[in-house]
């Protein structure tokens, strides 16, 4: 059985491109895997974060998680700050990591772009994130394709670690899907689909109303000619919905070229709104049952023990490794 860790920050409204990208895949492998699943609170706070907020979605992400499929019974859910180790790693790890690394993370150069003041956390998060993957000994990582390069960072420090300490850390593997690795925002298809982003209509969100996710695809940008065709280098709007329509039907891309030969993007947007409503309306309605039952909270708790047990041995070992001293 392999170890899975996964993470998702609770820094606004989850999209449909966490959830293709990411959350179909947690939930594939928690069938065969030992399973970790957080909430990454301590990565969400690199970037200025109301208080009020940032305890309600937490909780909400978790929510999603279940509402998507993930089984508690199967899988450990827990929030990153409930495991203190993985901060601790974090700190540990940002020593070993170089300057020039950090500063080619095209996430980094993203975030900051045309920023005044950059906190150092958005900086240092790829450390932060490599601790999370590490700390468990994680064999694959379930990530959509922007998070490449920071797993490339994280098996240099796992190398980089078991070449100057001995060898300890697994050096992991990125679990990316081949299809939908990179959903596309709907307004402009050169940007990945994002909850931070500022115009709400450039994504769709989990927790989107069905009549949202109908304006908001019928609204969709796409290009100016009229074939259903998945060719990204030149369509790339429409190559994006149709990656949208392949996954929320479950069928091939070759499928739904088929489907819509010689009918237009007008009939094909409409179908892709149902499509993606029959995939959302049923998640939404077990995130409310979900929510107001309260459950979450023991579940975060249970999460939260296990990982303790797996991540505070590993902190023991690399600590003992480093030559920290231990307390008597
Ligand atoms: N558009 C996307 N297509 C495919 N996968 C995606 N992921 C995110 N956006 C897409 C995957 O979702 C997981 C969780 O991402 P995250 O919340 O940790 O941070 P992120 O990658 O920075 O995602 P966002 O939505 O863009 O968040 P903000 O706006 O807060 O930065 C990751 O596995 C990611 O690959």
């Amino acid at each position: 059985m392999k170890k899975v860790l996964s993470g998702i920050q609770p820094s606004g409204q989850l999209t449909l491109g966490n959830y293709i990208g990411a959350m179909q895949n947690f939930v594939k492998l928690q069938e065969s895997e030992e399973c970790f699943f957080m909430v990454v609170d301590l990565h969400a706070i690199t970037v200025p974060q109301d208080p009020a907020m940032l305890r309600e979605q937490t909780e909400s992400v978790a929510a999603l998680f279940i509402a998507a499929g993930i089984d508690p019974a199967k899988a450990n859910i827990f929030v990153q700050s409930h495991v203190r180790a993985h901060a601790e790693l974090g700190w540990i790890l940002t020593t070993l990591t170089g300057m020039g690394e950090l500063e080619r993370m095209t996430q980094f150069k993203d975030k900051s772009a045309g920023k005044d003041s950059v906190g150092a956390g958005l900086f240092v998060y790829p450390s932060l994130m490599a601790a999370d993957i590490l700390v468990y000994n994680a064999d694959l990582v379930p990530v959509g394709d922007d998070q490449k390069q920071h797993l490339e960072l994280t098996r240099d420090l796992a190398n980089r670690f078991n070449s100057r300490f001995g060898d300890y850390f697994t050096v992991p593997e990125p679990y990316i899907p081949k299809v939908g690795a990179r959903i596309m925002s709907l307004d402009d298809a050169s940007k990945k689909m994002s909850k931070s982003n500022p115009n709400a209509g450039s994504y769709i969100a989990l927790l989107d109303e069905p009549s949202v996710i109908r304006k908001k695809i019928s609204r969709a940008t796409t290009d100016s000619g009229r074939e259903v065709k998945y060719d990204p280098a030149t369509k790339p709007e429409i190559s994006n919905l149709i990656s949208i329509y392949s996954h929320c039907a479950n069928i091939s891309i070759a499928e739904v070229e088929a489907r819509y030969e010689g009918q237009g993007y007008g009939p094909f947007k409409k179908d892709l709104a149902e499509q993606v409503v029959a995939v959302l309306e049923p998640l939404q309605q077990k995130y409310k049952a979900i929510r107001e039952s309260g459950e979450i909270h023991a579940i975060l708790k249970q999460g939260a023990e296990r990982a303790s047990v797996l991540a505070d041995r590993t902190l023991a070992d690399v600590k003992e490794k480093m030559g920290f001293l231990a307390p008597r």
